[in-house]
């Protein structure tokens, strides 16, 4: 980043809030030449009004690949894939098409029902990750996450997993307690297996491939999330669900790197698999409502800093349990910290009409796609700051 950027990128004055309302726009599709990426941070500055102009992220040239030259041969990818792949660069700086559509972060309440019975689909297929760069995933029902599951304790699941995939694939539902090798086996392409267990006990569950390397088939897409309900949940306006993990990328339309995930050196660090979607379509809210996120981080290697600028979490369930809520003790939470394989939820609401920005507060993955906004009412595409 070259230094005459950062300055007029750098917020300085309200005059930079009209300009950020009408680009947060839904929709809205640009390429800004002075560096999207640094231009959102200065966005978050100014939206939060929390100084940090000293925060500088880098460009997407920071981002390009430039390890490789080693074999990959112990990488366990195609065949097709040169030993010295550098794997697809990612611009942070570019929006998605017109006619792209955001992964759908509303979770839906559990439908009462006291048995659950689903087939799910292990694929491989080719996805948009990040604006205009696409790799092959593997996945469950050809989306990254899969399909949020959810029910309630006592509930009985019997998933019936057919591998439509070239590659063995399994399933391994952290809600269930049962044998290993018994319920978790892998599947050839063509085959299925009956997956079924009881819920037991509430909490935000992952649930993933488990096919050796396991870190391969997670690090390349084949996750989601289980979410059994605690006895005691409370009404809410809205319930979302951002499941974080990382991209390791391999060349454009091909597997994710093993050897980068071995490394722990992602290209980009996302919330429901692709770089700043909910930058670019803000999750759309009413100032003083309710909300409630389910945050489960599905890895493979990167924990996570949960928070949301510009609010205070009065409630917070990790792990099981509830850690906060309203009560005589008056407490608040910044951050929900998970470390990969948990999850829990958080409850807020937001005071004013505005932006705030989903983040991990391990800030130096915000600038690789783990950036996301809430949009709580109207915000004016030309309006007069609301702080
Ligand atoms: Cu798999």
């Amino acid at each position: 980043m070259e230094p005459s950027q950062a300055n007029e990128d750098t917020p300085t004055s309200e005059t930079n809030s009209a300009t950020e309302a009408d680009a947060f726009s839904s929709g809205r599709t640009r390429r800004d030449p002075v560096g999207w990426t640094m231009w959102s941070l200065a966005a978050i500055i100014a939206v939060s009004g929390v100084f940090m102009a000293s925060i500088a992220l880098g460009r997407s040239d920071s981002s390009s690949v430039t390890a490789a030259g080693g074999s990959n041969n112990a990488s366990g990818t195609p065949a097709t894939q040169p030993a010295t792949a550098a794997g697809a660069s990612i611009d942070f700086q570019a929006t998605p098409a017109a006619d792209w559509t955001p992964y759908d972060p509303t979770l839906k309440p559990a439908d009462g029902a006291t048995e659950h019975k689903l087939t799910m689909h292990a694929t491989e297929k080719v996805l948009e990750i990040a604006p205009g760069v696409t790799q092959e995933m593997w996945t469950f029902d050809d989306k990254v996450p899969g399909p949020t599951l959810r029910g309630n304790v006592g509930d009985l699941f019997t998933i019936t997993l057919v591998n439509d995939g070239k590659l063995a694939h399994s399933i391994d539902l952290h809600a269930s307690k049962v044998a290993w090798n018994v319920e978790m086996k892998s599947i050839n392409p063509g085959e299925s297996i009956v997956y079924q267990f009881k819920a037991k006990l509430a909490g935000a569950f992952m649930y993933h491939c488990g096919t050796a390397p396991a870190l391969h088939h997670i690090g390349n897409g084949m996750y989601g999330a289980i979410i059994i309900d605690p006895p005691v949940l409370a009404p809410v306006d809205h319930e979302y669900l951002l499941v974080q993990s990382e991209i390791y990328t391999g060349p454009e339309g091909q597997p994710g790197d093993l050897t980068k995930m071995m490394a722990q050196a992602p290209d980009a660090v996302v919330f429901n698999g692709y770089v700043s979607q909910y930058k670019f379509h803000p999750i759309r809210v009413e100032p003083n409502e309710r909300v409630r996120v389910w945050v489960v981080d599905a890895g493979p290697s990167e924990n996570s800093s949960f928070h949301i600028v510009g609010t205070i979490f009065d409630t917070v369930f990790k792990e099981g349990s509830y850690t906060l809520q309203p009560d005589a003790r008056q407490g608040g939470s910044q951050a929900l910290d998970l470390q990969p394989a948990q999850g829990g939820f958080v409850e807020f609401s937001f005071d004013a009409a505005g932006l705030y920005p989903i983040v991990t507060h391990k800030f130096a993955n915000v600038g690789k796609g783990a950036l996301g906004l809430f949009q709580a009412g109207e915000v004016a595409a030309a309006g007069t700051p609301t702080h």
